[in-house]
Parts: structure tokens; sequence; C-alpha cells
């Protein structure tokens, strides 16, 4: 079998990878390619993957367990598969930096998107290094921010107003709160298993530093925030129908940019389970 090539596309994060069919089961050769990969370059781009949702989680599944997205709509056959679909639900709550669910105790380690319909142009990602943000620090402020926890809550970017629409919505929101109150995680994590460190708050969910006074947390907070999506701790992806990306939420976050509306764009996702960030 040809091996996977593997193209970076800047210098902190992101390459294509080409070589290699989704639709497959992977060999143990290529999922570790792949994995290898992830490591090095935190999101991975492919062009031409057409995967049913039994395929894009069967590909997702090498790398962990999946999560069920306690409030997206998901592919009934397949759970673990949730849409994001702008005709059906409200997706600005992507385009503001995040990553994903870090309101769980255990945040994913990684998801996999596959783009179903897209519009015309407009709609691109863009994901940020949280180890070039966390590099690019002044030793002083690493040392500070080393021994600092901040809260994630899913309130921040499920507001009630915007998620609880019908009866069912709001029981199924009153039901996600008191599953996922508001959850503890280190300001600065080490990779499981590269064993670099990054900035893990973001936008999407960080509400406060915990141990900081509420105006020091908030001014800390907003000058994070900004750091971490530096143009040169980014990369900006222009969609193609079938394109899949595949980033580790350990370490990075993005932002869906929303300047396509009211054109239609739909997107997959499966989500892999993380562990405690450390
Ligand atoms: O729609 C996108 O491009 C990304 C949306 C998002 O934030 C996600 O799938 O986690
Ligand atoms: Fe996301």
């Amino acid at each position: 079998m040809m091996p996977i090539q593997i193209s970076p596309l800047s210098p902190e994060l992101g390459a294509q990878i080409s070589g290699i069919d989704l639709s497959q089961e992977l060999t143990h050769e290529q999922r570790d390619a792949i994995e290898q990969a992830l490591l090095k370059h935190q999101v991975l781009f492919f062009r031409n993957q057409p995967l049913i949702p039994r395929q894009q989680a069967r590909f997702a599944a090498s790398f962990g367990d999946l999560h069920i997205h306690p409030i997206y709509p998901n592919v009934p056959e397949q759970p673990e598969v949730l849409i994001l679909d702008t005709a059906v639900t409200d997706v600005r709550d992507n385009a503001i930096w995040h990553t994903d669910v870090t309101f769980l105790p255990k945040p994913a380690m990684g998801a996999v998107l596959s783009a179903k319909h897209l519009p015309e142009y407009g709609g691109d990602t863009l994901w940020a290094s949280g180890i070039a943000a966390y590099e690019a620090l002044s030793q002083p402020l690493k040392t500070l921010l080393e021994g600092l926890t901040a809260t994630h809550d899913f309130t921040r970017s499920f507001p009630l107003a915007r998620f609880g629409t019908t009866p069912e919505d709001i029981a199924r929101w009153e039901q996600t709160r008191r599953q996922y109150p508001p959850i503890s995680h280190p300001v600065i994590r080490t990779h499981p298993v590269s064993g670099r460190k990054s900035l893990f708050v973001n936008d999407g969910f960080t509400s406060r530093i915990n141990e900081l006074s509420e105006t020091e947390s908030a001014a800390i907070l907003t000058f994070l925030f900004s750091h971490a999506t530096r143009p040169e701790f980014t990369i900006r992806w222009r969609w193609q129908a079938d394109d899949v990306a595949f980033w580790d939420n350990r370490v990075t976050q993005h932002y869906a940019v929303d300047d396509y509306r009211p054109q239609r764009r739909v997107m997959h996702r499966a989500t892999i389970l993380g562990d405690v960030p450390v």
C-alpha cells in the first residue's frame, strides 16, 4: 500500500494528507501515520472523501470512543455523527474562537468534520495552535499561568435564549445544565501523548480564571483570547464539498466564519472523547 503524503500548510499547524481513502477501514500503519501527523500538525485536511455517516464514525472511532452531543441534532441511524445545518440549527455559536466541549470533565480529544453542502464561497473555518500561543508567551507569564485553573461553562456558547425555542429544547437545555455544571481545567495543559504544553482557555466556554479577582481574570482572559488567535498561530481552510478535517481538540481552537448566510451550509461532525486535562 502506498504511504500517505503529508504536505504542511503553515509553520505552526495544518497539513494536507493525500494517498488515503477514509471510507475504507484503516490499516494499523495508516492509523498510526495519521495519529503521528495529527500530533505534529494539530489539524489535518483531506480532499475528496465522500463519507457516509457510518464511514465517518468508523474513521473517527479508530482514534477513540465517540461522543454524542447533548445539544446538536444528529444523524438518527448514526447518533455519533452530529449535523450542523444552517437550515435547521442556529450555528452562530461556532463563529467564536472555541475548543469543542471544554464544559465536559473530559473534553474531546479530537473531531472529524465533513463538508456536505457549501455556500458558493465563504464559510471558511480557522484553527489556532494553543502550543504556538503558549510558546510565544514570556517566561514570567508562562510561570503565572501554569499555576492557574479556569472555569468552563456551556451556557456561554449555548444560551437558553437561542437553544430553548420549543418546550422540548428548553427541557433538553435544563437537563444539560444539570448534567454539566461549570467545571475547572488548568489554564496551561500538557498534551497527554506529545507532552507539549498548550494554552487551554477559549472564548467559547471559558468564563473565569479561578484564582484571580474578577477584574484581573477579565483582563487576562481578554489578552489570552486575542493572543491565542494571532494570525501567526492560525490556519484558514477554504472548504470544497467532501473535504474532511481532523483536528486535535486538546491543543487547538477553531472559528467557523459566519459570512455566507442566508446561503445554506451543512457539515457532519464525529467527536472523539478525550481525557481529563492536566
Ligand atoms: O462548521 C464548521 O466549520 C466548524 C463548526 C464547529 O465549530 C465544529 O464542528 O466544532
Ligand atoms: Fe467547534
